[in-house]
C-alpha cells in the first residue's frame, strides 16, 4: 500500500469532516481522488498541516481530519505537545508514514531510522494511538475513531511511491481558500 491507496481507504469514510492536507503530492492525490470544498489543500508551510488542522478544530465544532506525512510531522515535533495538551475531541490526526520525503524524491526520512512518531504522540499525552499497516484495516479504524472522541492519532505505515500521471491542482490557492472557508462558516 502507498499513499495513494492509504488516502483513498481514508476518504471512503470521510462524511462531511472538514480535511486538512500535506503539502505536495499528497495533496494532488487527494484532488484526485476525491475533490471537494471540504478539503484544504496545504500549498505551503510544510510541517504545519498538524498546526492548521488543530486550530481549526478548536475554532469550530466539525471534526478535522488531517492527512500529514511523517516528513512533515518530523519537522513539527511540538504539534503532538499541543494536540496533547489541548486535546480536541473532533481532531484526527492521520499520519502517511513512508519512510520518506515523498514530494521531493523519496528521500530516506527520519522513520526509517530509530524515530517512532506513535511513541512521540503517546508520551506526549495522546491517548488514542492507533498504527495501521494493512489496507484492509484502514476503513475500520476510521469509522472507529470517528465516532469517538478524539483526539486521535492514526498512523499508516505504507510504502513510498506513487501512481503516475497525479496531476497538479488546477485551483489556485485563493480559491481552495475561499471556497473551504465558505464551507466552513456554513
Ligand atoms: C520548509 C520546507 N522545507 C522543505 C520543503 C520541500 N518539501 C515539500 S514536500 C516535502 C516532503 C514532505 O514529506 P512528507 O511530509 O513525509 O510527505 P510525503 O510527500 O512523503 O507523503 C519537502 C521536503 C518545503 N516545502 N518547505
Amino acid at each position: 500500500m502507498r499513499r495513494f491507496e492509504a488516502t483513498k481507504k481514508v476518504m471512503e469514510t470521510i462524511g462531511d469532516e472538514l480535511v486538512v492536507c500535506n503539502i505536495g503530492h499528497p495533496s494532488q492525490e487527494l484532488f484526485q481522488i476525491r475533490d471537494r470544498p471540504e478539503n484544504f489543500y496545504m500549498l505551503g508551510s510544510m510541517g504545519l498541516a498538524s498546526s492548521i488542522g488543530l486550530g481549526l478544530a478548536m475554532s469550530q465544532p466539525r471534526k478535522v481530519v488531517v492527512f500529514d506525512g511523517d516528513g512533515s510531522v518530523t519537522m513539527n515535533l511540538g504539534t503532538f505537545a499541543t494536540i496533547g495538551r489541548v486535546a480536541p475531541a473532533n481532531l484526527v490526526l492521520v499520519v502517511i508514514d513512508n519512510e520518506a520525503y515523498g514530494s521531493t524524491g523519496f528521500q530516506t526520512s527520519f522513520t526509517a531510522g530509530k524515530l517512532d512518531l506513535a511513541g512521540v504522540a503517546r508520551a506526549a499525552g495522546i491517548e488514542s494511538v492507533t498504527v495501521v499497516d494493512a489496507e484492509d484495516e484502514i476503513v475500520p479504524t476510521m469509522r472507529r475513531v470517528l465516532g469517538e472522541h478524539g483526539p486521535h492519532v492514526v498512523l499508516v505505515k505504507c510504502a513510498a511511491g506513487m501512481p503516475d500521471g497525479v496531476g497538479v491542482i488546477p485551483i489556485d490557492g485563493l480559491a481552495i481558500r475561499d471556497r473551504f472557508m465558505a464551507t466552513v462558516r456554513g
